[in-house]
C-alpha cells in the first residue's frame, strides 16, 4: 500500500493543510483517496444516472437513457429502476441514524437503571423530552424518568400497530401531522418500515415510480424521527445539552509533544469516554515522556466532542487519512460510519494504532476494543493507554503537521440560542428574532450540512455558496462535516461574523452576542453539531413556524447540502423537503435516468409537502437560487 502513488493532482482542496499533507503522501509513496478517485475514472455513466439494477440475479441489468433496452429482464424501466435505487439508498441512510439511535437508547436505558457509567447530565431535556411525550413527572427523579423515556422510545421500536411513531406524533406540529397523514407517509415502527421498503423494492413487488417515490418521502420520516430527533433527544439527555463552547480546527490542532489521539465517528457513548479517561490519564502520558494528552476529532464525533467538551476539530471526512499522515496521531479510535477502510493501511506506514469499538464496524488490520455501555471506562482506559505506549514509536522525522487552525465557536443548541436571545428579550426570547427578520435585518436562514465529496475540491462549494449567503443577510447554521469546513476558514468565529456577514445581520448578531456576554457578535455561521443533530434545526423550524402561526413550509428558510457523499444525506435531505424546506444539493443525484423522478424531486413534490429538491453544482447559483427562493417566501408572508 506504502508503495502505490498515483501521482499529485490539483484541484483536490482549497485547505492549506490539506493540500500539504496530499504533497507529503505523494512524497512518501502513501495512497489517498483522491488517488484511488483517479484509479475509477471513467466511474460508470449507468450508475451515474441510476441506471442500473442488481435487485435479482438475473441482472446486473442496465438500461439505456438513449436507445435500447429500455427495460431490464423483468421489464422494470427507467423510472422504476432510479425510484427502486432511490429508496434502497434512503433505506441505507435511514438505517445508519436509527442504528446509531437504538445504541443511544440502549445505553441511556442501561446508564438510567444504574448498569452503565454515565451520570445523565441533560437534566433540563429529561424534562423537557418528558413533557412532549406526555410523560408525567410529578414526584419522580430525573433517573425515573430518564428510565421513562427510554422505554418510550423502546416502544417505538417494539410497536406492531398500525400507528405513526410516538416519537414523531410527540414533536411536529398538527399541521405536518396532517399533510403526512394525508400522503399515508407517517412511520409505524422504523424497524419495520425498513423492513418493508427493502421488501417494496425487492424483484416483482413494486412497479410504480410514484408509490416508491412516497415510500422515499416516508423512509425520510423515519430518519428524521427515529434517527436524527430521538438521537438528538437521547444524546442531550445522557451527555448534556450542549452550551458554546470556544476551541479550534484543522490538522494544526494536533501537538508535537504530547499523545495524539483522534475520535472519528459518530457514537458520544465511545468519543465521550475517550475524552474522559484521556484527561484522566494524563499523568500516565507525562511519565511516558510526553507533554501530556490532546484530543482531536475527525468527521460527526468530532462535533459531538467539540460541542459538549471543547475538543477541537483536526478534520472533516476527506481530512481522516491527512491527518494520520502528520505521522503524529498515535491512535485513531473509530465507531461506526464515514471512516474509510483505507486509515488501517495508511496508519501502517506510521507508528499509528487504529482501535474500532463496535461489532459491526470492523477493521480487519485494527485493534478491536469491543465497547458496551456498561464496560465503557475499562475499554476507554485500554484504548488510553494504547496510545501512549505508541507515543514512543513516533518517529520525529517524518512527523510535519501544518500549523493551520482556525478559532471555532460550537454548541449553538435550539436552548442554547434561545438563552441568547432571551437575554435580550426574557419574556419572549424568540422575538428579538422573529422581529429582526421581519425588518429585513436576517433575510432568512440557510442550514449548511452534511459531507465531503472526493467528487468536489474539498471545502470549496460550501465555502463559497455561504460566503453569498452571508453577505446577503441571511443567517447560516451548519452541522456535520460542513461545520468542520467552515470552521477551518473562520466562518464559525465572531471575527468570521465581522469578515463576512453583510451590516445588517452583523448588526444583529453583535446586538444578541453582547447581550449574551459574549462581547462581540455571535458567529456568522451558528455550529448545531453533528449530522444526527439536524434535529436541533427542525426543532428550531418548529419553533419559529409556531410563533409566527405559520407552516414550516413558509419560512424564508432553505437547507443546502453542498458536498453530499453519505447516504445518510440523502435520506436527511428527504427528510427536510418532506417537511416543507427547499433542500439544494451541489452534486447531481444519481436520478437523471429517469425522467419522472427528477421532475417529481426537484418540481411536483412541492405541491405535496412544499419543499423540493434544488439541483446546482455551482455554488454562487445555489446561493442565488436559495435567496430567490427566501425573497418569495418573504413576499408570500408580506414581509
Ligand atoms: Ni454526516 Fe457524519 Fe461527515 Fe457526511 Fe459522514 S461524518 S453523519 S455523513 S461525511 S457529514
Ligand atoms: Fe434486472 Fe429486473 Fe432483476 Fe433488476 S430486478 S436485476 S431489472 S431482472
Amino acid at each position: 500500500m506504502c508503495d502505490i502513488h498515483q501521482g499529485a493532482h490539483s484541484h483536490q482542496t482549497i485547505d492549506p493543510a490539506a493540500a500539504e499533507m496530499i504533497e507529503k503522501a505523494n512524497r512518501e509513496n502513501i495512497e489517498t483517496v483522491w488517488d484511488r478517485y483517479e484509479q475509477q475514472k471513467p466511474q460508470c455513466g449507468f450508475g451515474d444516472l441510476g441506471l442500473c439494477c442488481r435487485n435479482c440475479l438475473q441482472g446486473p441489468c442496465r438500461v439505456n437513457p438513449f436507445g435500447e433496452p429500455k427495460e431490464g429482464i423483468c421489464g422494470a424501466d427507467a423510472d422504476l429502476i432510479v425510484a427502486r435505487n432511490l429508496l434502497r439508498t434512503i433505506v441505507g441512510g435511514a438505517a445508519s441514524h436509527v442504528d446509531h439511535t437504538f445504541m443511544a437508547v440502549q445505553c441511556l436505558k442501561e446508564a438510567s437503571e444504574g448498569k452503565a457509567p454515565y451520570p445523565l447530565k441533560g437534566t433540563a431535556k429529561i424534562k423537557s423530552v418528558a413533557a412532549k411525550l406526555g410523560i408525567p413527572t410529578q414526584g419522580k427523579t430525573d433517573t425515573v424518568i430518564a428510565q421513562e423515556i427510554a422505554r418510550a422510545a423502546l416502544a417505538d421500536f417494539g410497536s406492531s400497530t398500525d400507528d405513526p411513531m410516538n416519537w414523531l406524533k410527540a414533536t411536529v406540529s398538527p399541521n405536518l401531522m396532517e399533510t403526512w397523514g394525508k400522503l399515508g407517509i407517517l412511520p409505524k415502527n422504523p424497524d419495520r418500515e425498513i423492513r418493508t421498503a427493502m421488501h417494496q423494492t425487492s424483484m416483482g413487488v413494486d412497479g410504480s415510480p410514484i408509490n416508491l417515490l412516497l415510500s422515499s418521502l416516508k423512509m425520510g420520516l423515519v430518519d428524521g424521527y427515529a434517527g436524527l430527533q430521538m438521537g438528538t433527544d437521547v444524546q442531550d439527555i445522557i451527555f448534556g445539552i450542549p452550551e458554546p463552547v470556544k476551541s479550534e480546527a484543522n490538522l494544526g490542532v494536533l501537538s508535537h509533544d504530547k499523545v495524539n489521539i483522534v475520535v472519528h465517528g459518530h457514537m458520544p457513548e465511545v468519543s465521550e469516554k475517550i475524552v474522559e479517561w484521556a484527561r484522566k490519564l494524563d499523568g500516565e502520558a507525562i511519565k511516558a515522556g510526553a507533554a501530556g494528552i490532546n484530543i482531536a476529532g475527525i468527521c460527526c464525533s468530532g462535533n459531538e466532542v467539540l460541542m459538549r467538551q471543547g475538543v477541537p476539530l483536526a478534520g472533516n471526512y476527506l481530512s481522516q487519512e491527512l491527518a494520520i499522515i502528520t505521522g503524529a496521531v498515535e491512535l485513531m479510535v473509530v465507531d461506526v460510519q464515514c471512516f474509510m477502510p483505507s486509515i488501517t493501511k495508511v496508519a501502517a506506514c506510521y507508528h499509528t494504532k487504529v482501535v474500532t469499538t463496535t461489532p459491526i464496524g470492523q477493521l480487519p488490520e485494527a485493534e478491536y476494543i469491543p465497547f458496551t455501555p456498561e464496560n465503557a471506562d475499562i475499554k476507554a482506559q485500554e484504548a488510553v493507554r494504547m496510545a501512549i505506549a505508541a507515543y514512543a514509536k513516533r518517529d520525529p522525522s517524518r512527523v510535519q503537521i501544518p500549523t493551520q487552525k482556525s478559532e471555532v465557536w460550537g454548541g449553538f443548541s435550539v436552548e442554547s440560542i434561545v438563552g441568547a436571545l432571551a437575554k435580550v428579550d426574557a419574556a419572549n426570547p424568540l422575538k428579538p428574532l422573529v422581529d429582526n427578520i421581519i425588518a429585513g435585518n436576517v433575510l432568512g436562514a440557510v442550514g449548511v450540512v452534511g459531507c465531503n465529496n472526493v467528487k468536489i475540491v474539498q471545502d470549496q462549494q460550501t465555502v463559497e455558496m455561504v460566503k453569498d449567503l452571508l453577505a446577503n443577510n441571511v443567517l447560516v447554521v451548519a452541522t456535520g462535516c460542513t461545520a468542520h469546513a467552515l470552521a477551518k476558514y473562520g466562518f464559525l468565529s465572531p471575527a468570521g461574523a465581522k469578515k463576512y456577514c453583510g451590516e445588517k445581520l452583523l448588526a444583529v448578531l453583535t446586538a444578541v452576542g453582547e447581550a449574551a456576554g459574549l462581547g462581540g457578535p455571535l458567529p456568522g455561521v451558528l455550529h448545531m453539531g453533528s449530522c444526527v443533530d439536524n434535529a436541533r434545526i427542525g426543532d428550531l423550524l418548529g419553533a419559529l413556524a409556531g410563533y409566527l402561526g405559520v407552516a414550516i413550509k413558509d419560512l424564508p428558510v432553505a437547507a443546502s447540502a453542498p458536498e453530499l457523499q453519505h447516504e445518510k444525506a440523502v435520506s436527511i435531505g428527504t427528510w427536510a423537503v418532506a417537511l416543507g424546506v427547499l433542500t439544494h444539493v451541489g452534486l447531481v443525484p444519481p436520478v437523471l435516468g429517469s425522467p419522472i423522478v427528477t421532475k417529481v424531486l426537484t418540481a411536483d413534490v412541492e405541491g405535496l409537502t412544499g419543499g423540493k429538491f434544488l439541483v446546482e453544482t455551482d455554488p454562487h447559483l445555489a446561493a442565488e437560487g436559495m435567496l430567490n427562493h427566501i425573497r418569495a417566501k418573504r413576499k408570500a408572508l408580506g414581509i
